[in-house]
């Protein structure tokens, strides 16, 4: 009995330290949690959740891999942080690793996912001068109406969505929006405007709530940007390593972008650690002096990408997350028609998953999540009425039907 309301008490200690001196940019679910194993994690009462978010996907290797743990323990005793003004030991190594993983001729290592992004477009931005010739400071980025690419200026200012750029201005210029999944659109704007540089796109689009475009999309828009001498920049920070069932979710259509992006699960959710792939007719545009980070490149940052990459690869995750997708939707599909006023759309491609829910008082995506975390299972609504289910890529099929248990039980309450 003590044990529990001293445990109910870190519970609400720990959500009222983060309200009175944390930043008010977040609204969490109430639940605080302290240990994480594979497809678990536990909160400081000792429950056991199902992770059902992975950190927005950055833990598709699952909570402390042990082998991406033991590269990242060994080499912080090691050596941890050199800048890049010098050399370091692990670097060429990481860097030889992940442009053949992915087959391009270099990479920039960054940190977050926000940084890779600015990373591309200045890349595109480099390029556009410099090979396409487009007149000083006219370049353009095209990026699709619903996008999430991260929280800098810059990026607040691809935004369509008043949350993340109001009162954040003023913008930054040269961006053009058109419709995701809109090949008519894209072509129409390609053709009006000569200085486009590079079309930014996520394969599919996850903050909009895991929007899927229409098969043959991808490919279709990778032809239009050749065709129109424009750069096919794939943001694969959410939808790339395992997560829609395939390597990067261009692998679908077999779209090898000319810039790619990657963040999250490249270190396994252990570090921050991003990359900017491209060959060297683009990355060779930036030269010493011209872009950086501190961290970027960073010995700890490049064994752990290596081991993040190589659990992807030994485990098959990529194909793991296609098979238990299969079987994710094929079960929300039949919730959906069990629970017809509720549910009012599902849709997912691997094991990347969203379910829309019917709002109507007492019962909106919030109150799902709620209910859902107090049967163990932890998933976070988005724009109100969606939820996202983005389980680590490790989960087996048994612990998966379990999940669509605690799924179909929750919905059953309401
Ligand atoms: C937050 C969303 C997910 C991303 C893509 C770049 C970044 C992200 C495709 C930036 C980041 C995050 C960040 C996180 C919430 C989250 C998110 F709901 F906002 F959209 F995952 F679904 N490109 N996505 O999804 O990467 O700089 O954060 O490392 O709270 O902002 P970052």
């Amino acid at each position: 009995m003590n044990t529990v309301m001293s445990n109910k008490n870190a519970t609400s200690r720990a959500i009222e330290l983060e309200n009175k001196y944390g930043a008010h940019n977040y609204h969490p679910l109430p639940v605080v949690l302290e240990r994480g194993e594979g497809v678990y994690v536990w909160d400081v009462e000792g429950k056991q959740y199902f992770d059902f978010l992975s950190a927005y996907s950055a833990v598709n290797q699952g909570h402390g891999h042990p082998v991406i743990l033991r590269a990242m323990m060994e080499q912080a005793q090691k050596l941890a942080l050199t800048s890049r003004a010098f050399y370091n030991d692990c670097l060429g190594e990481y860097e030889k690793f992940i442009t053949s993983y992915f087959g391009f001729d270099k990479v920039l290592p960054m940190n977050t996912g926000a940084e890779a992004v600015e990373t591309a477009i200045k890349l595109a931005r480099r390029w556009g001068y410099e090979k396409k010739a487009i007149t000083t400071d006219m370049a353009k980025i095209l990026v699709c109406e619903n996008n999430f690419h991260g929280r800098t200026i810059t990026i607040v200012s691809l935004s369509t969505d008043p949350e993340a750029y109001t009162n954040y201005g003023p913008q930054t210029p040269g961006i053009l929006k058109v419709p995701f999944n809109d090949l008519n659109a894209l072509e129409a704007m390609l053709k009006a405007e000569p200085n486009i540089a590079g079309f930014l796109v996520e394969p599919v689009q996850g903050e909009a709530g895991v929007v899927i475009a229409d098969d043959g999309y991808l490919l279709k828009a990778f032809e239009l940007c050749k065709k129109h001498n424009v750069l096919f920049i794939a943001d694969e920070i959410q939808s790339g390593l395992g997560r829609t069932g395939k390597r990067l979710a261009c692998d679908h259509e077999g779209v090898r972008p000319d810039v790619l992006i990657l963040g999250k699960a490249l270190s396994g959710g252990l570090y921050p650690v991003s990359a900017v792939l491209a060959d060297d007719e683009i990355m060779l545009t930036i030269k010493p002096g011209q872009h950086g980070s501190t961290y970027g490149g960073n010995p700890i940052g490049c064994k752990v990408g290596i081991a993040g990459l190589t659990v992807l690869r030994d485990e098959k995750l990529s194909e793991n997350s296609e098979r238990l997708g299969k079987v994710l939707l094929a079960e929300l599909g039949k919730i959906k028609t069990d629970f017809p006023q509720i549910v009012k759309t599902v849709r997912g491609k691997g094991l990347f998953a969203a379910m829309v829910i019917t709002e109507k008082e007492g019962r909106n995506a919030w109150d799902v999540c709620m209910k859902m975390k107090d049967l163990g299972l932890l998933a976070k609504p988005t724009h109100g009425d969606i939820i996202r289910f983005a389980p680590p890529l490790v989960i087996n099929e048994m612990q998966l039907m379990e999940c669509v248990g605690i799924i179909r039980k929750a919905l059953s309450s309401f």
